[in-house]
C-alpha cells in the first residue's frame, strides 16, 4: 500500500470538489481530489443546468467562468403552465437577478481543465473506501486504483462524494442525525438532439403529471417527465417519451418539437439531509450531506455554495490557526440547505401529480399555482428562492 499526504484531501470530482479544490488553490493551499470514474464519464454525466447568479458570480469571479459567459444562456423568467394556460414569473424585474442555463457537466469541464491547468491533482479511477483518523490531526482516505490500495494522509477530508458516496458514513451514527423523505414518483429525463421548443425553462402541471421543458443550447434540449418510482427506461421508448411530453405541454398555438434523444436516464426524487455536515476533521459538501428533489433547481448550487463556506473557513485556519469558521461551517451552511430544501419541497408539492391525490389536495395546488402567478407578493417570494438570492 503507498501512502501519499497533502493539505486537503477532497473525494469526489463533481461541482462540490471541484470548485472547493479551486478555491483552494487559488488561496494557496494544496489539494488532492480523488474521483472514482474517469475523466471522461464525468465529463459526460448529465445533469442539472440551472446556475444561479450567485454560482456564476463565484466562478467568473475566480476565473473559470469565460467559457460559460461565452455559451451560457441568460434567462429572466420562468414559465409555469397549468389549466390550460402559460404564465411567466419574471424573475429579473421582480428580484434584479438572472438565472444562467449552462449544464452541469460543463462546470464539471471547465473546473477540471483550470485544476490541471494549474497543475492541480484529480486522481481518477481512484474509489475511496473509507476514511479514518477523522478526529485526530491526520485524517486518512483509503481509496483503490487499478487494484491496488492506497491512503491519502491530510490535514483535513472534504467528503464531497454525493449521495452514494462513502464519506458521510464516516460520521458515527451517534454523532449524526438525518432528516429525508422520498416522494412517490421519479423524473424520466432526456437530452434530446432538438432546438428548444420555448425561449423559457416551463414547469407543467398536467392531470397526467409534471412536466419540465429546460434546454442546453440553441440545438439541444433537455426534458423531464414524471414517471412512476419504480419506472425503468425500458418501459419509455422514445415514442412514449414524446407523445407525454406533447400531451402535457399541449396548449393552442403551440408545438413542442420532438427528434433524436441523444440520452435518458431516471431520477429518484427524495429530500434529504444529515447533520451536522462535519466531524472532527471531515467535512461534507454537496449531496453527500444533502439532496434536493431537482424541482427547485439547486442540487448543484447548494454544492457550490458548500464549497465557498469550506473554502474560506479552511483559508482561514491555514492563515492564521482559528477554528471559528470550521467549528460553525455546518451551522452556516444548513441555513441555506433547509432554504432550499424547503423550496425544493413547495415547488415539488405545488407541480407533481400525486397518486393519492385527492381532489382536495388538487385543488390547493391549482389555488397555489393562481395565486403565484396573480400576486406580486407571491411571485417574489418564489422569484427570490428561484434566483437564489435571499438572507438566511
Ligand atoms: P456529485 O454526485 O455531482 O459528485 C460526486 C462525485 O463523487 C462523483 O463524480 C462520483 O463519481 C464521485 N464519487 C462517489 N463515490 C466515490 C468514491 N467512493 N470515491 C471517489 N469518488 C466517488 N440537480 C439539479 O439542480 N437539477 C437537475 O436536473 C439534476 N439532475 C440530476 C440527475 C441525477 C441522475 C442526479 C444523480 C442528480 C441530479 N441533480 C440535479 C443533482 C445534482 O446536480 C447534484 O446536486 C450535484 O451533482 C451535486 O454535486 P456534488 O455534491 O459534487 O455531487
Ligand atoms: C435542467 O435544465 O436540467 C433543469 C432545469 C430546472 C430544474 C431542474 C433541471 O428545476
Amino acid at each position: 500500500m503507498t501512502t501519499t499526504r497533502t493539505q486537503v484531501a477532497i473525494v469526489g470530482a463533481g461541482p462540490a470538489g471541484l470548485v472547493l479544490s479551486h478555491l483552494l488553490a487559488g488561496r494557496g493551499i494544496e489539494s488532492v481530489v480523488l474521483e472514482h470514474r474517469d475523466r471522461e464519464y464525468v465529463e459526460k454525466r448529465v445533469r442539472a443546468g440551472v446556475l444561479e447568479q450567485g454560482s456564476v458570480d463565484l466562478l467568473v469571479s475566480t476565473g473559470v467562468g469565460e467559457r460559460l459567459q461565452r455559451e451560457c444562456m441568460v434567462h429572466h423568467g420562468v414559465q409555469l403552465q397549468f389549466g390550460g394556460a402559460r404564465h411567466r414569473i419574471p424573475l429579473t424585474e421582480l428580484t434584479g437577478d438572472s438565472i444562467f442555463v449552462y449544464g452541469q457537466q460543463e462546470v464539471v469541464k471547465d473546473l477540471i481543465q483550470a485544476r490541471l491547468d494549474a497543475g492541480g491533482t484529480i486522481v481518477f479511477e481512484a474509489e475511496a473506501s473509507g476514511v479514518d483518523g477523522q478526529t485526530t490531526a491526520t485524517p486518512t482516505v483509503r481509496y483503490r486504483q487499478q487494484g491496488a490500495l492506497h491512503e491519502l494522509q491530510a490535514d483535513y477530508v472534504a467528503g464531497c462524494d454525493g449521495y452514494h458516496g462513502v464519506c458521510r458514513d464516516a460520521i458515527p451514527q451517534r454523532a449524526r442525525t438525518v432528516y429525508e423523505k422520498d416522494y412517490p414518483f421519479a423524473w424520466l429525463g432526456i437530452l434530446a438532439a432538438v432546438p428548444p421548443s420555448t425561449e423559457e425553462v416551463i414547469y407543467c402541471n398536467h392531470q397526467r403529471g409534471f412536466a419540465l421543458h429546460s434546454m442546453r443550447s440553441p440545438q439541444l434540449s433537455r426534458l423531464y417527465v414524471q414517471c412512476a418510482p419504480d419506472d425503468d427506461l425500458d418501459s419509455w421508448p422514445d415514442e412514449r417519451i414524446w407523445e407525454e411530453l406533447q400531451t402535457r405541454f399541449a396548449l393552442p398555438g403551440f408545438t413542442l418539437e420532438s427528434g433524436r434523444i441523444l440520452e435518458k436516464g431516471i431520477t429518484p426524487m427524495r429530500s434529504f439531509v444529515l447533520e451536522p455536515m462535519q466531524h472532527g476533521r471531515l467535512f461534507l459538501a454537496g449531496d453527500a450531506a444533502h439532496i434536493v428533489p431537482p424541482t427547485g433547481a439547486k442540487g448543484m448550487n447548494l454544492a457550490i455554495a458548500d464549497a465557498k463556506v469550506l473554502a474560506e473557513a479552511l483559508a482561514e485556519w491555514y492563515a492564521s490557526g482559528k477554528t471559528e469558521r470550521l467549528d460553525g461551517y455546518s451551522d452556516t451552511c444548513l441555513k441555506r440547505v433547509w432554504r432550499a430544501e424547503h423550496f425544493s419541497w413547495w415547488m415539488t408539492m405545488m407541480l407533481h401529480r400525486f397518486q393519492s391525490d385527492d381532489e382536495f389536495q388538487r385543488r390547493l395546488q391549482l389555488s397555489q399555482l393562481r395565486y403565484v402567478t396573480t400576486s406580486k407578493a407571491a411571485a417574489t417570494s418564489m422569484a427570490e428562492n428561484y434566483v437564489g438570492r435571499y438572507e438566511v
